[in-house]
Parts: structure tokens; sequence; C-alpha cells
């Protein structure tokens, strides 16, 4: 059996054939019972949703002096608006108070009964505006789409390995004020329940760019997985650091990420080149000014990092430990193979999952095909390596391949684009890729 591994030392070779070799006799394809639903998608979060609820923060700041600043009533009649949508959601809603500048400030904290707390995802956005106007896009984008992503976690009727916590915080704007009162008002051993924080401040910025927060490998990661998805290109954020409410959380060993479209800071025109918009103009013209409103904001960006937010809080809220079935990821596109021709591929891509993938990653096949001797099967991970799984055959007349390989995929990481790679070299016959799964 020629294994094609390039670049692997002979040890690895050797590893990776043992690997192989368990999967020479075809195993049994894992009993579907065993093997647990593919990684639930995220639903689309309706931007008309979100929009709405701008709207709502607009009448509201118009209502009250036209701001949502700490200590003013347009602040306290932000929160009401949002524990309303969350207590008839189905959410256990608290509101902590603190004192900031002689004012009272609020934090609105929603946890979604059940998963396991020990593992809480938190996932935030500060709720305060500046004094000068109603701070739409700083921050009702983040605060809006944070509420739609949990109110579709309640229309899911979501029950996540992981318990889930919303947040929204009061006074960031004199500086964290509200995230880091809740963050050291935490017992070690709460604090220590979170295992991870997603951030949301200032993501619809009308001449946006891309920013994904570079904390956190595996959160950061799972952002840009999204946006690759995509196929919109982003960059790590620069100017964050300490400068929104993840560092609370940040400054006390707890992972973070998030998104970020631009504050004050001019779009280069290389970033005007890959996001569109206006080189040389401000990110948002209309940063903590009056004119930051319902118009200053960028529909597009709104909703790709809406619907990134609940492809994260789906994705990271699956849980680390493995149940006894695993984490299974499928594929059932049908992927015609041409007859004696070129190989052809079918995509996974894996996110969410931290580290590498395990030395016994089983590779469930399905393909239809008369003569599978005319086949040659690799699996190929994320950084290209391919393990061989089945060599073609001029004496295997059966038809079908579907069955279940186990490989070492020890040394590749597992999040990524992973392909089956599937080559008819004989003339005669054809078939298909029906499906494939990856097992973890
Ligand atoms: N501090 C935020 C604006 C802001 C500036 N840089 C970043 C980076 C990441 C998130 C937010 C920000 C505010 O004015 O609310
Ligand atoms: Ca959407
Ligand atoms: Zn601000
Ligand atoms: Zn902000």
């Amino acid at each position: 059996m020629n294994l094609s591994v390039p670049g692997r030392t002979l040890a690895g070779a050797a590893l990776a054939l043992a690997g192989l070799l368990a999967a020479g006799a075809p195993a049994q394809s894992a009993a579907p019972s065993a093997a647990r639903p593919a990684a639930l998608a995220a639903p689309d979060i309706p931007l008309a949703n979100v929009k709405a609820h701008l709207t709502q923060f607009s009448s509201i700041a118009a209502a009250n002096g036209g701001n949502r600043a700490h200590g003013r009533p347009g602040y306290k009649a932000s929160v009401d608006y949002v524990k309303a949508k969350l207590d008839a959601a189905g959410f256990t809603t608290t509101v902590q108070q603190f004192t900031s500048s002689g004012a009272t400030g609020y934090n609105l904290i929603a946890d979604w009964p059940g998963g396991d707390t020990g593992q809480t995802l938190m996932v935030g956005a500060h709720l305060d505006s500046v004094s000068s106007g109603a701070g739409i896009n700083d921050n009702a984008s983040g605060s809006a789409a944070v509420l739609e992503t949990a109110l579709a976690v309640s229309r899911a009727q979501l029950q996540p390995a992981k318990h889930l916590r919303f947040a929204w915080w009061g006074a960031e704007e004199l500086g964290l004020i509200g995230s880091r009162y809740y963050v050291n008002n935490l017992p070690a051993a709460e604090r220590a329940k979170i295992s991870g924080y997603l951030n949301f401040d200032m993501i619809g910025s009308p001449n946006p760019g891309y920013f994904v927060y570079d904390d956190d490998p595996v959160i950061e990661q799972t952002f840009k997985d999204y946006f690759a998805g995509l196929g919109v290109p982003t960059e790590i954020e620069t100017e964050g650091d300490g400068r929104s409410d993840h560092a609370s959380f940040k400054n006390v060993g707890i992972p973070v990420g998030g998104l970020f479209t631009g504050a004050g800071r001019t779009k280069s025109s290389a970033q005007a080149q890959k996001w569109g918009g206006t080189a040389g103009q401000a990110f948002d013209r209309c940063y903590h000014s009056s004119c930051d409103t319902t118009a200053n904001i960028n529909d597009t960006a709104l909703d790709r990092n809406s619907d990134a937010a609940a492809h994260a809080i789906w994705s990271l809220s699956a849980g680390t430990t493995n149940p006894p079935g695993g984490d299974a990821y499928e594929s059932t596109a049908d992927v015609a193979i041409p007859d004696a021709g070129a190989a052809v591929t079918s995509a996974i891509p894996v996110t969410g999952r931290s580290g590498n993938a395990p030395a016994a990653l089983r590779v469930g096949v399905d393909i239809k095909h008369t003569y599978r001797g005319d086949l040659v099967i690799d699996l190929v991970a994320p950084d290209g390596s391919a393990y061989r799984l089945k060599n073609s055959s001029g004496s295997d007349s059966a038809d079908n391949v579907i069955t279940t390989y186990t490989v070492n995929a020890s040394s590749e990481a597992a999040n990524g684009e992973w392909k089956l790679r599937v080559q008819d070299v004989a003339r005669y016959d054809t078939g298909y890729i029906d499906s494939w799964k990856l097992t973890f």
C-alpha cells in the first residue's frame, strides 16, 4: 500500500500506515445511531429584525434628550426594551446596578436555561451611547445583533452543550465600567466557569472594514472560517486591545474574541480594494457624533456580522467534550466522478474545535460506483496532506464503497476544510460521491 503522505518522516509514515492498516479490512460503517448529528448550523439572522431594534433604540434616544448615555433616561429605557424582549423569549434576566460618576448604571444579564453551567459561553455588547447622540453604530449595532441572536436561540429552542449567557453593558463609554464591575464582582469560582466571551462593538460602520479580534485563536478561527465561507477577507483588529468590554474579561484570563467594522481611523486604498467603500475616509465618520443615527449603518456589514455572531454562538457552544458517538461533520452533496478522468473532491469545513484531529479520525464514505476497483480514494487534510484510504484494484469488481476508514490525523489541525478526493483510474463503470462524514 503506497502512502501518499508528502513531507512525512518515516516514523510518521509508519504511524499513518498503522492507522490506515486498521482500515485495511474495511470496517462496518459506523451505525448511524452511533454518530451524533453533524454540528448544528446556525440560522440566518434576519437583517430586518436587527434593524427594527435599531429603530427602537433611535426612538428611545429621540424621546429621551437625544441620547442613551450612562446616567440618562435613554439608557435605562434601552435596558427596559431589551429586557422585555428577553423575558418574553424565555430568558432568565438579571439587572445588575452599579454607580459611576455619581449616577446609577445598569448591566443586563440574560441566561438561556440549560447547558453545562461549568462551561458558560458569554456574548455581549455595550448598550450605552455617548451623550452627543443616539449611538446607533456605537453601539446599538452590537446590542441589536446580540439581542437578535439571543432571540434566534429562543426561536430554535437551542439546547447546546454549554450554558449561554448574554450581556448588555452600561457605561462602556466612561471606560468599560459596567463590564469591569460585572467581572470584578464575579466570585473566582464563577469566573472559572466562563469558557469564552464574544464582544460586538461597532459592527455596522457605514464605510466598513471586517476586523476580527486576534485574542483567542479558536474564537478567531471560528470567525475567520465564517467570513472565508462568504468569500469576505478579514483583517486582525489592531486598534482594540483595551478599547472595549472584552478587555474586562481578557484581563482576568478568560478567552475572548469579537468583531469590529471600524471607528475613526481612515480606510486605506488597499482596504477599499478588498472591501469596497471609500479610501481616505473614516470607517465611521460619525463616531461619537450626533450623526451616529440609523442612517449611519451599512446594512451588508450589519447583516454579515450578525450572521457571523450566530455562527460563532452555535459553533462554540456545541461543547468540546466528545460524546460517545463523537462529533460528526457531514457532506451529502453528490459529486460525479468522471470515468477514467481527473480526481474530484468533496469538502467539509470544520470549525469551532480546539487543537488537532484525533489519532483515530473516522472517515465514513458512501460512494456509489460500479466496479469499485477503478477507484483511488484519499482524505486531504486542511493543510493539503493526503492520507490514502483506498488504492485501485483490477480484481475488485464489487460495486460501491460504503465503509468507514480510521485515520491517524493527530498531526493535523482539526479546524479547516477537509476534503475527500476520489479518482476513477480505469475506463468504463462510473459513479458518484453520495455522502461522506468525519467523526472526531
Ligand atoms: N471603544 C469603542 C470603539 C472602539 C475603538 N476601537 C475599538 C476596537 C474594538 C472594538 C471597539 C473599538 C467605543 O467607542 O465604544
Ligand atoms: Ca442574515
Ligand atoms: Zn464609543
Ligand atoms: Zn462602542
